[in-house]
C-alpha cells in the first residue's frame, strides 16, 4: 500500500496536467508567472514574447548598495538583484508587470517607468516621489502594477525617481515587444489552426534571424550622485554642471587610472572595453538608451550605417544616418547596415561627447569612449583598426525634428486648445544663498516627500510646486482630453532635455538663437507643421532658444514635466500638469496616500 503522500502527489500531478491542457485549449489571456533573470542580460528574445498571449509577469527587485568598479574606479553602486544596470524587463503589449520592490538601501527610493502610458486610474504607479507617491522607505517594500497598453511597444527604461540615485546606477531597460496581431485574431479559428501553425513557425524562424540587443550608454560620475549634486549646489560650482568622468556602455568601460586627479580607488585591470556581437547573416538591431546625468552622446559605428526605426517608443519611417545624438532619457532603435565587403570583422562603436557641452575641462573624461562590435571573430586583446566616418554632412546626422511616424494614421495632428508658456533656467540668487537652483517660471520644485501631490485634496500651486491646471472646458462636463501647446523658453547657454510623464508629445519646432535670449515672440509666430511628426517623451530644448511641443493630455492625473539633467531636476527644474483632475478615480488618489503609510518588512 503506497503512502498517502504518493496519492496526493499523483493527484496534484494529474491536476497540473489537466489545468495545463485546459489552459492551452482556452488560451487563458492572462497567466501569472515569476520572471527569473536571463543569463544574457542585454540580448533580447522577441520570439518569446511576440508569439505568446498576454500575461502577468511578476518581478522581485531587491535594491542594495554594493561597492563595484564598473570601469576600474570604485564606487558605491545601487544594484537590483545584485545587478548594475538593473535586470532587463522584457514584455509584450498588454502584459501586466507586477514589480515587488524591496528597498534594502540606506535611503528611501522609488522607480519610474520612463515612457509608459499608464491607463486611467494608474497615475499612482508612475513612481515620481513627492508627486504620485511617498518614497519607499529603507527596509520596506512596495509593489508597482504596470499595465502595458495593447498598442504600446518599443524601447523604454525604468529608473529611480528619488534624489540623485539615477547617477548611482539605479536603472534598467524595459523592452516591450509588439504582439503578433495576426496570431491574436486567428487564435480562435480552429480551421485555420494548421496554416496558423505554419505561419507561426515561419514567424518564429524570422524572429530567430534577428539579433536584438540593448545598450544603455550614458555618462558616469566617479563620485556619488549626492556628492556631485552637493558640489553643484555649493558656492564652489559657480553654477557649472558637474562634468562626468566616463561614458559607460551597459555599465562597462576601460579607464586609465593615471588620468584621474581626484582621490579615487582605481584598478585599471577591473575596467574593460565593452564587446558586443553582431551576426553576419542576421538582422542586427540595437536599442540605444541614454540613462546618463548630463551628456548628449553622439553615436556612430565605423563602416556601418544606422537605420533608425524607433524613437522613444514610436515606430518611425526609417531614416538612414551615419551618426545619431541621444540625450539623457531618450531612446533610439537602429538596424545596423554594413557598408563595403572587406574582410574586416571588428569595428569601433564611437560614443562621442562634445567638449562644448561642458563648462570646464575634466582630464578623466575620454571624449570619445568606444565599444567593440565583432562579427564573432574576437581573439585576445587586439583592438579594431577601423576609422570613424569623416566630415559628416548635415543630412548624415539624425535630425530629431524630421522623424515621421510609421503609422500613416498617426500623421493627423490635432489643433491645439490652449497654449502654455514656460521659461526654464538655473539661477544663482542672493535669496538662495548664492547657490544655483533650477526654475520653471520662477518656481524651483521641491518634492514634498510626506504628502505627494496626488494624495492631496486640492492641487493648488505653492511657492515650491508649480502645478499647471489643464481644464479648458467652459461647460460643466470636463472633456476627455485636452490638446495643449507647451512653449518652453530656455534662457541658458546649455540645453535641457525635457521629459513628460505618462504622455507623449509632438515636437513641432525648435529654435536656437545666434545671439540674444532666443525666446518665443508672440508677434512673430513660426510656421508649424500641419502633419504630425513622431511622438516623443524626451526632447532637447536648445540653449538660448525655445521649443514648441503639442500634447494630447488624456490620462487624468498629476504628470511631471522636467529636465532630465540630474542636477537640474534635483535643484528644482520641474513642473506638474494637473490633467483633468476631477476625473482622477478616488482609488488612484487613495493608492498615492497609502504609499505614505510605511510597512516595514520583518
Ligand atoms: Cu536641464
Amino acid at each position: 500500500m503506497p503512502p498517502a503522500w504518493k496519492y496526493a502527489a499523483t493527484l496534484i500531478f494529474l491536476l497540473v496536467v489537466l489545468l495545463y491542457r485546459f489552459n492551452l485549449k482556452l488560451r487563458t489571456p492572462l497567466s501569472a508567472f515569476l520572471v527569473h533573470e536571463d543569463i544574457s542580460r542585454f540580448q533580447l528574445s522577441p520570439s518569446s514574447h511576440t508569439l505568446r498571449s498576454e500575461a502577468i509577469r511578476i518581478y522581485n527587485f531587491t535594491l542594495e548598495e554594493e561597492v563595484l568598479s564598473p570601469n576600474g574606479v570604485q564606487k558605491t553602486v545601487f544594484t537590483i538583484n545584485g545587478l548594475y544596470p538593473g535586470p532587463t524587463i522584457e514584455a509584450r503589449s498588454g502584459d501586466l508587470l507586477v514589480v515587488n520592490v524591496y528597498n534594502r538601501l540606506s535611503e528611501a527610493t522609488s522607480l519610474h517607468w520612463h515612457g509608459i502610458r499608464h491607463p486611467v486610474g494608474h497615475n499612482s504607479q508612475d513612481g515620481a516621489s513627492g508627486v504620485t507617491q511617498c518614497p519607499i522607505q529603507p527596509g520596506s517594500n512596495f509593489t508597482y502594477h504596470i499595465h502595458l497598453s495593447s498598442d504600446q511597444y518599443g524601447t523604454f527604461w525604468y529608473h529611480s525617481h528619488q534624489s540623485t540615485q539615477l547617477a548611482d546606477g539605479l536603472f534598467g531597460a524595459l523592452i516591450i515587444h509588439p504582439p503578433d496581431r495576426l496570431a491574436e485574431e486567428s487564435r480562435f479559428h480552429q480551421d485555420e489552426l494548421r496554416s496558423e501553425r505554419i505561419r507561426r513557425h515561419r514567424r518564429a524562424t524570422e524572429l530567430s534571424n534577428v539579433l536584438d540587443q540593448v545598450m544603455l550608454i550614458g555618462d558616469w560620475y566617479h563620485r556619488s550622485g549626492k556628492e556631485v549634486s552637493e558640489w553643484y549646489q555649493s558656492l564652489r560650482s559657480h553654477g557649472n554642471e558637474p562634468v562626468p568622468d566616463a561614458i559607460l556602455n551597459n555599465g562597462q568601460q576601460a579607464f586609465n587610472c593615471s588620468q584621474s586627479i581626484a582621490q579615487i580607488v582605481c584598478d585599471s585591470r577591473q575596467g574593460r572595453t565593452p564587446v558586443f556581437n553582431l551576426h553576419l547573416q542576421h538582422k542586427n538591431i540595437i536599442r540605444f538608451i541614454n540613462p546618463g546625468s548630463l551628456a548628449e552622446i553622439h553615436l556612430s559605428l565605423d563602416s556601418h550605417l544606422l537605420r533608425v526605426v524607433e524613437a522613444d517608443g514610436t515606430q518611425i519611417q526609417p531614416v538612414v544616418v551615419k551618426e545619431l545624438s541621444i540625450a539623457p532619457g531618450q531612446r533610439y532603435a537602429v538596424e545596423v547596415i554594413r557598408v563595403g565587403n572587406d574582410q574586416t570583422c571588428e569595428f569601433w562603436l564611437r560614443q562621442r561627447v562634445d567638449y562644448e557641452d561642458f563648462k570646464y575641462p575634466n582630464v578623466a573624461l575620454d571624449l570619445e569612449s568606444k565599444s567593440i562590435m565583432t562579427y564573432g571573430c574576437r581573439r585576445g586583446s587586439r583592438l579594431p583598426r577601423t576609422h570613424s566616418w569623416s566630415a559628416l554632412k548635415a543630412d548624415e546626422r539624425l535630425d530629431p525634428l524630421s522623424l515621421q511616424p510609421l503609422d500613416r494614421l498617426a500623421r493627423l495632428l490635432p489643433l491645439t486648445d490652449n497654449v502654455v508658456m514656460m521659461y526654464v533656467t538655473t539661477m544663482i540668487r542672493t535669496a538662495t544663498g548664492n547657490k544655483p537652483f533650477g526654475y520653471v517660471n520662477q518656481t524651483t520644485w521641491k518634492p514634498n516627500l510626506t504628502n505627494p501631490v496626488l494624495a492631496r485634496s486640492d492641487f493648488a500651486s505653492s511657492s515650491k510646486e508649480l502645478i499647471v491646471p489643464l481644464d479648458v472646458s467652459n461647460t460643466s462636463i470636463s472633456p476627455a482630453s485636452v490638446v495643449l501647446d507647451i512653449i518652453v523658453n530656455n534662457l541658458e547657454d546649455g540645453p535641457h532635455p525635457f521629459h513628460l510623464h505618462g504622455h507623449h508629445f509632438w515636437p513641432l519646432y525648435t529654435y536656437k538663437a545666434a545671439m540674444g535670449a532666443g525666446s518665443y515672440k508672440w508677434d512673430q509666430p513660426p510656421t508649424l507643421p500641419t502633419a504630425a511628426p513622431a511622438l516623443r517623451d524626451t526632447f532637447v530644448i536648445p540653449a538660448k532658444g525655445h521649443a514648441i511641443f503639442r500634447v494630447r493630455f488624456d490620462t487624468p492625473g498629476m504628470w511631471l514635466f522636467h529636465c532630465h539633467v540630474l542636477v537640474h531636476l534635483h535643484s528644482g527644474m520641474a513642473v506638474i500638469f494637473d490633467v483633468l483632475s476631477d476625473r482622477i478615480p478616488i482609488e488612484d488618489r487613495k493608492n498615492a496616500a497609502d504609499s505614505c503609510s510605511y510597512v516595514v518588512a520583518p
